[in-house]
């Protein structure tokens, strides 16, 4: 056997091996209970990157594992191959995106095969593909269908730069998720999926996932943002239409000292189309409208207008004047608020810059607010004044008791409001899902035809990247003919988000051939959910959420039984490098390739795994590497000079180790102690602590084979406890290197492959180490000692006690009446 670690020879041998005899071939006949464990899947960009490298590594790790212990594996591998970067790299280097996309697939599945992942590769998935897309169109209509989907105009954010519409989860700050470029507003008509129907079950839901993560859910539940209150109506003091409000503190109605109203408010028209204020109010709607959605509800200074409109207080018919504000949101509740200024910090701000009258109608229980207040009294605390019966309340008592009486006298009613919005899916892009619909003069809005799908997208667009939609500039793929009239018809020209794409996907790798449906219902309950999803925390809300909305769409579809895709969740941290996220940009990248040809791809893997816990940040080291490699350099040589010692033998099974030297017992007793701390560590996912511990198990075995040779009455037992040993170290090292623990593992005389191994156990006692001296008393008078391993069960010490000779000679031929245990530490003998 070659004593050097040679990397570049062995594994490609042993990709070679997995893959000439499909180790990792799916099984839908396993007697083993299933395990699916998924990383989230890449986008095709032209190149894996360290953050892949982690995140596969983990995903590999878990597979081998749990395989290893008994579990039929579901491991799959597929590309989010729609979006933007093929179409800039398109227009910039004038290569199809479809071409662009399959040659950055075959690269990257070459680079994943190189770091020998166990994926079956059968199983592959590319969104792009039509005989994929076709499912997002197919599933498009069945919502559209059970009015899950529709067509509005609204305010979208826009992206300039990326000439597309974002959904609220893509603008981060005020931002484009892709190019940072400052969001504006513009009004289009989209296609929506009513994910708001599903926020009740969104949110429950989330009380089941108890293997998420805290801070995923919590963010979840503070997107969907739940919200009880009342809708209390506002009469006009014109008499015209009353105005509706949505508020979650009904306790502090009397503190109402004027309205505000979204600038988008379609009844604001009618409110100044009368009034002098009419050209001031109209230059401040023009002057939101350039600002983006989501910076309004953020720190933004609050600003507003006058509208020369009254309503009537509900309770007091106090004439209220209304403004508009730039802070009030259209999308959120009716769009107009009650303000109250002492008691909601905005309105105070807004009501100071104004000079607006500032109400205070709670007290706080120390009696001790005073007008005028230095900031709004935001706690429901105290007691209610000014405020006619309901005076002296509590604010707790007095929301319930003011929501009941608007109730009562028809005035408002309870409401719960979400902030979650509907998903806007339409996209001005060409690679992406087609919707499939198409416009026709005679019969409007008309869905293509199941039998018709996939519509698929055509060949024949220029790029030129002057924006909007690509597709309306081929005239094969616009004009259609109209199933219903047989008349001529425009196709829809936008595309869906691709987040569509990578809402179910995880369901199509269960039965990626299916032809007559998205997935094979059978197939599909037989693998859902998914035991292990792993993948980055930048996904807590966006992908995270639209995958729970559509398996559970799907589940009411009758296609699946789940209605929860992810059973459990790691979200592993960021790959960084002098401080900062590894990133093209910042020019501070490793390439992966570079670090497989350098050191091979088990270093790569172990160092990303050892180097941090998976949900922390990895910090880049180049001495981690190194040492990496270097550790699987000497667990190559100490196997390999043990496989040619005379100590290597088969197995360690039926030997009575009970007479063996302390050498011999610490050398097992730390095997087995490696074993139980490595499987601990890999159930929790602690990766990191479990590669240390097979680092300081190697160094154990180097110090016990720099000690003097064996005595002879030694070898036998020194034998069988140093191949266990050795064997151990290969067993455990494989999940994280299997390359190596694949090529020892047959060094030392075994038939590959080493998965086929079930994961090694622990004798518990050989772990506890410590003996203790257990004292024998008969009658109460002790009469014999004896030392055990620590931890006996009492009926073992029991039997240990009886059979002792020692002992047997005080209670040879007498009757014994009790014998009572105390834990490792004492027999007694009632005779
Ligand atoms: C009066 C009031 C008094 C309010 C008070 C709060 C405190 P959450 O809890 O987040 O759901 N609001 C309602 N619709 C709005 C919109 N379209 N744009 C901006 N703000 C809006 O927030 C509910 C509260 O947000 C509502 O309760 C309303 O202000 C405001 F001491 O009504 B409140
Ligand atoms: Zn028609």
């Amino acid at each position: 056997m070659n004593k050097v670690y040679r990397p570049k020879e062995i594994e490609p041998q042993w990709q070679r091996y997995w893959r000439d005899h499909q180790t990792f071939k799916v099984s839908e006949k396993s007697e083993r209970p299933k395990y699916y464990v998924l990383e989230m899947f890449p986008y095709p960009s032209g190149r894996i990157h360290m953050g892949h490298v982690r995140v596969y590594a983990i995903g590999d790790v878990i597979a081998r594992f749990k395989r290893m212990q008994g579990y039929n594996i579901f491991h799959p591998m597929g590309w989010d191959a729609f979006g933007l970067p093929a179409e800039n790299a398109a227009i910039q280097k004038k290569t199809h995106p479809a071409v662009w996309t399959a040659q950055n697939i075959d690269y990257m599945r070459s680079q994943l095969q190189k770091m020998g992942l166990s994926y079956d590769w059968e199983r592959e998935i590319a969104t792009c593909r039509p005989d994929y897309y076709r499912w997002n169109q197919w599933l498009f209509l069945k919502m559209l269908a059970k009015g899950l989907a529709y067509r509005k105009e609204a305010s979208v954010n826009w992206c300039p730069d990326c000439v597309t519409v974002l959904a609220n989860e893509q603008v981060i700050d005020g931002q484009c998720w892709r190019c940072d470029t400052a969001v504006t507003q513009k009004t289009l008509t989209q296609w929506f999926l009513r994910i708001t129907d599903y926020a009740e079950a969104l949110l429950s839901g989330c009380d089941r996932l108890t293997g998420w993560p805290k801070r995923v859910l919590l963010m979840q539940k503070n997107w969907i943002g739940k919200s009880t209150g009342v809708e209390v109506q506002f009469q006009r003091a014109d008499g015209s239409e009353a105005l509706n409000i949505f508020t979650t503190r009904p306790d502090t109605l009397y503190g109402v000292t004027f309205m505000s109203i979204a600038p988008e408010h379609p009844l604001l028209p009618s409110l100044i189309s009368d009034k002098p204020e009419k050209k001031s109010v109209e230059a401040f709607i023009a002057k939101v409208k350039a600002q983006d959605l989501t910076l309004r509800t953020d720190n933004q200074e609050k600003e507003g207008v006058f509208t020369g409109a009254y309503t009537l207080h509900p309770l007091t018919q106090e004439k209220i004047p209304i403004w508009v504000a730039n802070f009030v949101l259209m999308e959120y509740g009716t769009g107009i608020v009650m303000a109250v200024p002492a008691h909601d910090q905005r309105d105070f701000e807004f009501a100071r810059k104004y000079q607006l009258p500032i109400r205070l109608v709670i007290q706080d229980r120390s009696e001790s607010l005073s007008e005028p207040l230095s900031a709004a009294y935001t706690e429901a605390e105290g007691r209610l004044v000014h405020s006619d019966q309901f005076t002296g309340l509590s604010p707790k008592e007095a929301q319930e008791k003011i929501a009941h009486f608007v109730q009562e006298k028809n005035l408002g009613q309870a409401k719960v409001h979400y902030r979650l919005r509907d998903w806007g899916i339409s996209r001005q892009r060409y690679w992406g899902t087609p919707i499939p619909i198409l416009y026709c003069d005679h019969c409007g809005t008309v869905p293509v035809p199941e039998s018709e799908l996939p519509v698929t997208l055509p060949e024949d667009v220029p790029f030129g990247g002057k924006g909007g939609s690509p597709l309306a500039e081929s005239e094969r793929f616009l004009n259609a003919v109209c199933p219903l009239c047989q008349g001529p018809a425009r196709r829809e020209t936008d595309t869906m988000d691709t987040f569509v794409d990578s809402s179910w996907y995880f369901l199509r790798y269960t039965s990626p051939q299916e032809t007559r449906a998205p997935i094979d219902s059978e197939l599909a309950d037989g693998w859902t959910p998914v035991d292990q999803y792993i993948g980055g925390i930048e996904h807590a809300v966006l992908h995270l959420l639209y995958a729970r909305f559509f398996t559970k769409v799907i589940h009411d579809l009758g296609l699946i039984k789940v209605d929860e895709p992810f059973k459990n969740l790691l979200t592993q941290g960021m790959v960084i490098k002098d401080g900062a996220k590894m990133s093209k940009s910042k020019g501070n990248v490793v390439d992966p390739d570079y670090l497989i040809e350098a050191y091979g791809a088990d270093t790569a893997r172990l160092f990303s795994l050892f180097a941090a816990p998976p949900e922390k940040d990895l910090e880049w080291s180049d001495d981690g590497v190194q040492g990496g490699y270097r550790f699987l350099q000497r667990v190559w040589r100490i196997v390999c000079d043990f496989s040619e010692s005379p100590w290597a033998c088969p197995s360690s099974g039926a030997l009575d180790f009970s007479g063996a030297s302390e050498r011999i017992k610490s050398l097992r007793r730390r095997t087995h102690q490696t074993i139980q701390k490595v499987t601990e560590d890999l159930e929790r996912f602690q990766f990191n602590t479990a590669i240390a511990a097979l680092m300081s198990f190697y160094n154990d075995l180097s110090r016990d084979q720099a000690l003097p040779e064996p005595t002879k009455d030694e070898a036998p037992l020194y034998a069988a406890a140093f191949s266990e040993a050795i064997r151990h170290l290969v067993l455990l090292l494989s999940p994280f290197a299997p390359h190596l623990a694949e090529a020892l593992w047959e060094t030392l005389g075994n038939a590959p492959t080493i998965l086929d191994v079930s994961w090694p156990a622990y004798d518990p006692f050989l772990v506890k180490g410590e003996t203790v001296e257990v004292v024998v008393q008969v009658n109460g008078k002790v009469r014999n000692r004896f030392s055990a391993p620590a931890g006996l069960e009492d009926d073992v010490l029991r039997e240990r006690a009886l059979s002792d000779p020692k002992t047997e000679r005080w209670t040879a031929g007498k009757k014994i009446k009790k014998v009572i245990v105390v834990k490792g530490k004492l027999v007694n003998i009632v005779l």
